[in-house]
């Protein structure tokens, strides 16, 4: 039997990669921000899956610990609720960006948001395709000038809105310039039971002149401290149409729904993976290929 001798888990179980993120980028404070509620929540790296697409966002799995998938641009969702499927016990954490998430891979966000598989899906939200070198992506400002962009983009998708109008059970925003809130946030999406969508305000320093650390800060209000009711759906879609002057963060909605995983009835024995399979039964199915 093979003996694992658990460390307590801290800071620097998470050290990973030293990151190639610009100085003063928001990713820095969303890494952070990720591994301090891991450590909080004592989630070991190896209890850990970190699936990612490509951009700047998607790189984050490479600064950390744990087990990771790196996919392709707009296709993390699929790797991840496959992977938790087969291992409940997972803790499954999808990371990329607003791109990545609300545009190449719109339609896997629009379809995995009622299915509640119990995952957490955080996007890096710069409100720019920054990888490669700042075209205006599906959350940019209208108006916002860039090089796909001359004129100015066009308004705005409102992710979150659409999140809580398609089903998903847990929608939060924060922001990557406030450590403890953003911390906090991750940790309430990873303990909740079912697909919970973290959309992180975060600065890109190179590309994204306008939505600054100081444009943000200005903005970004609590909702906890003004008596927001999150199960209120009426309520948080009052919420997910703030945006300029004044920015909500926190949990907007939060409901109780079965997993997509309760529904399974081959995971009421337990993990997939932790199943033993029984070769009799499989054989007649491989014969079929031969
Ligand atoms: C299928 C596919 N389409 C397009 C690209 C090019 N591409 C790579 S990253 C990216 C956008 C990244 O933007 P975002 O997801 O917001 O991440 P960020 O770099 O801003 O963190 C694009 C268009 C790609 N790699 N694959
Ligand atoms: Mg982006």
């Amino acid at each position: 039997m093979a003996l694992r001798v658990e460390q307590p888990v801290t800071m620097e179980s998470y050290a990973g990669l030293k990151p190639a993120w610009c100085p003063g980028c928001g990713n820095f404070g969303i890494l952070r921000a990720l591994n301090k509620a891991l450590v909080e929540m004592k989630v070991q790296p190896w209890q850990l899956l970190m699936v990612s697409g490509i951009g700047q966002a998607g790189k984050l799995p490479h600064y950390s610990r744990g087990n990771t998938f790196n996919s392709l641009h707009g296709r993390a969702v699929p790797p991840a609720v496959a992977a938790k499927i087969a291992n409940p016990e997972l803790v499954v954490i999808v990371i990329g960006g607003d791109g990545d998430g609300y545009s190449e891979g719109g339609n896997h966000f629009l379809h995995v948001l009622r299915r509640n598989h119990d995952i957490t899906h955080i996007v890096h939200d710069n409100q720019v395709y920054a990888l490669t070198k700042g075209q205006a992506s599906p959350t940019s400002d209208e108006g916002y000038v860039s090089k796909t962009t001359p004129g100015g983009a066009l308004p705005p998708l409102n992710a979150l809105g659409v999140a809580i109008m398609a089903g998903a059970t847990f929608v939060a925003r924060t922001f990557a310039g406030d450590l403890d809130h953003a911390a906090r946030t991750i940790q309430e999406g990873v303990r909740h039971r079912g697909f919970a969508l973290i959309d992180v305000l975060q600065p890109c320093v190179t590309f994204n002149h306008v939505n600054t650390f100081k444009w943000y800060s200005e903005r970004v209000y609590k909702l906890d401290e003004r008596g927001h009711n999150p199960q209120d759906k009426m309520a948080a879609l009052e919420v997910v149409q703030q945006w300029g002057e004044r920015i909500p963060i926190g949990v907007i909605y939060r409901e109780q729904r079965p997993t997509y995983e309760d529904r399974i009835p081959a995971l009421k024995k337990g993990p997939l993976a932790k199943q033993v399979i029984d070769p009799q039964r499989i054989a007649p199915l491989f014969q079929e290929f031969q």
